[in-house]
């Protein structure tokens, strides 16, 4: 599940999983670990690839879909724009763009192709380490097997240049046609079952349900008159900004459903001393997480078996998830806690301040009573023109996609047919910039952290499972042999890893996933937390932290610490 607000990932996939691993003849995919993160959509890849599909795999690491990949481009931890530049200008170079879909269908191709001369095969490799052949033959993949899917997830948009990297992906597909059409299209894989639902439901600083702007007038009125409330027109904190605005005073209290930051976000030494100085911290969890300690008061919620509802996967899809078994004890399903509060302090504003009599009973929602969750989708699908058309009684058959406006409409499988949504696709300059902290003499080695396969996040739940324990009992550091001999480290050794920000002491796997220079940690073990160690820099525009990049040393260490 995902907490109240999340910044984690962006936009939505174009396409949809059924075309993107039946129709598409070549995939660029590019940080994301699709087999072990996405295995549903990765067990398709492979067949696909196994069909005869051509599969470009862009990540530092040697991956499991690096196995299989026609080529592995292994560039150095966050050059992905140089990377997809570097592969935009061999397109161009060769005529492998689609120049009829340039013409037609976008806009500032001329202003974007300055920038793209500039990327000269040689001076990408020089920058991401990428040999020349192989970024060549990467290009000639993907731009002249068409249809050609672009996948992509947190390798992409964890950086303080995610929002570039992304705007790079989008522009490749752009070269080369690849939009509106069943196997193409540029594809982030979001992350929790949930996240999407969460994001569509207004779940970010600057949107209400469907992306509905809290800065436009329009959308704030029509639901002022819903809710019978009058509603600020600020655009709010993200998360991490949260975190900080708890140590400079300016946030005092925090509700924090289904998160466990204490583990999850960068820099967490920093991120306990910001939620300490809370004057009240709320945590509502199924268990009792390293931030639910932390907490003044825990309210206890329900697993997804144990309610019913509805989830937005990853390619829009709005599927009912039904009660399987009952809840223990006094838990309770996550909107009725939040209903439930609602109530009190609505009550408890309306009998202090005059202000609350603001609150007009004749709005159509104001009351915060809803018998069910069906009737929240009602409510949903009334203010939200994304979900218009959505029911429960519809969702009852199948799982439906987004936009669906009207009760009539079947659902919208691929985005931007024949036109996007905002009409002409804009091709979007960027440069290359360097990650926030580059490794120097003191920490000479990049570290990029992500997970595994056995374990989801922070481990409240995969770790409470007796098999997942067996597989992958601990998390280790990965260091390449290279490194590893000059640092006189043999695989399984304990050893230190530092950074400016802490220190963990972990062991150690050596071998050849992390090329030279790079070493990788999964963030689900909190006796070897990676987040001791990341950067909390953000993306300045869409405010994620530089997860994928910080510098660190490691020393060999004693078994004891
Ligand atoms: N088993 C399991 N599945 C999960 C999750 C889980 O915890 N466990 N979490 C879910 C969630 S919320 C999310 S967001 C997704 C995340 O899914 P992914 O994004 O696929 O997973 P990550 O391990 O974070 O990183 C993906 C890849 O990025 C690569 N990488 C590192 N640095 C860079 C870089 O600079 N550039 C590029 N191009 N690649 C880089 C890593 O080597 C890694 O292979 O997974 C979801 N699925
Ligand atoms: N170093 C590093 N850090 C990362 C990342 C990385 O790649 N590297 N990735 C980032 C990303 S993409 C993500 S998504 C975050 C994930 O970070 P978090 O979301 O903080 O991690 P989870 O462990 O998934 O925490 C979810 C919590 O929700 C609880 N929960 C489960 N179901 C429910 C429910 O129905 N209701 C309620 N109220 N609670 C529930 C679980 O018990 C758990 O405590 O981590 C981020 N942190
Ligand atoms: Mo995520």
């Amino acid at each position: 599940m995902t907490g109240l607000v999340t910044a984690f990932g962006s936009g939505a996939m174009t396409n949809s999983i059924a075309d993107i691993t039946h129709d598409a003849r070549a995939y660029l995919i590019i940080g994301s670990n699709t087999t072990e993160q996405h295995p549903v959509i990765g067990i398709g890849i492979r067949q696909a690839v196994a069909n005869g599909a051509k599969l470009v795999v862009a990540d530092p690491r040697r991956i499991d879909l690096t196995r299989i990949a026609t080529v592995h481009l292994r560039h150095r931890p966050g050059t992905d724009v140089a990377l997809l530049n570097g592969l935009a200008h061999v397109i161009l170079r060769e005529g492998w763009h689609d120049a009829d879909f340039i013409a037609t269908r976008t806009e500032n191709f001329e202003a974007w192709r300055e920038v793209i001369e500039k990327y000269t095969p040689e001076r990408v490799s020089e920058i991401t380490g990428v040999p020349v052949d192989a970024l060549v033959e990467a290009a000639r993949i993907y731009a002249t097997n068409k249809p050609a899917a672009l996948l992509y997830a947190m390798g992409i948009t964890q950086h303080t240049g995610g929002h570039q990297n992304v705007l790079a992906c989008a522009n490749l597909a752009m070269l080369t046609g690849n939009i509106g059409v069943p196997g193409g299209g540029v594809n982030p894989l979001r992350g929790q079952n949930n996240v999407q639902g969460a994001c569509d439901m207004g779940g970010l600083p600057n949107v209400y349900p469907g992306y509905q702007r809290v800065t436009d007038d329009g959308a704030r009125a029509k639901f002022e008159a819903a809710w019978g409330v009058s509603l600020p027109d600020n655009v709010g904190l993200t998360v991490v900004e949260m975190v900080n605005g708890a140590e400079t005073g300016q946030v005092r209290g925090m509700m924090i459903v289904g998160e466990n930051p204490l583990l999850s976000d960068p820099d967490v030494n920093h991120a306990r001393r910001c939620l300490e100085s809370l004057d009240f911290l709320v945590v509502q969890d199924i268990f009792l997480t390293e931030t639910g300690q932390l907490a003044d008061v825990v309210l206890p919620a329900v697993s997804f078996a144990e309610k019913d509802g509805t989830f937005t996967n990853t390619e829009r899809r709005v599927q009912r998830v039904r009660k399987a078994i009952n809840p223990p004890g006094e838990a309770k399903p996550d909107w009725e806690t939040v209903c439930a509060l609602a109530k009190r302090i609505t009550h408890h504003a309306t009998r202090i301040t005059q202000h609350a009599t603001r609150i007009t009973q004749d709005a159509p929602y104001a009351g915060w009573d809803y018998a069910s969750p069906a009737e929240i989708m009602d409510e949903i699908a009334a203010l939200t023109p994304i979900y218009g058309g959505l029911s429960f009684e519809r969702l009852e058959e199948r799982g439906i996609q987004w936009p669906c406006p009207t009760p009539e409409h079947p659902g919208t499988p691929i985005l931007h047919v024949g036109k996007f949504s905002r009409g002409l696709g804009h091709f979007s300059p960027v440069e290359h910039y360097a990650p926030a902290e580059e490794p120097d003499d003191e920490y000479p080695l990049v570290l990029t952290t992500g997970r595994q396969l056995q374990h989801f996040h922070t481990g409240t739940m995969s770790r409470r499972v007796e098999g997942l324990n067996i597989l992958l009992p601990e998390g280790r550091v990965e260091v390449n042999t290279a490194d590893a001999e000059r640092l006189g480290i043999l695989d399984g050794d304990w050893v230190h890893v530092i950074s400016r920000r802490g220190k963990v002491h972990v062991r150690a796997s050596v071998g050849d996933v992390c090329p030279p220079g790079t070493v990788f940690m999964p963030f689900h073990f909190a006796e070897a937390a990676a987040n001791v160690l990341t950067n909390a820099a953000l993306d300045p525009i869409a405010k994620i932290p530089e997860y994928k990049v910080c510098a660190v040393r490691v020393e060999k260490a004693p078994q004891a610490d």
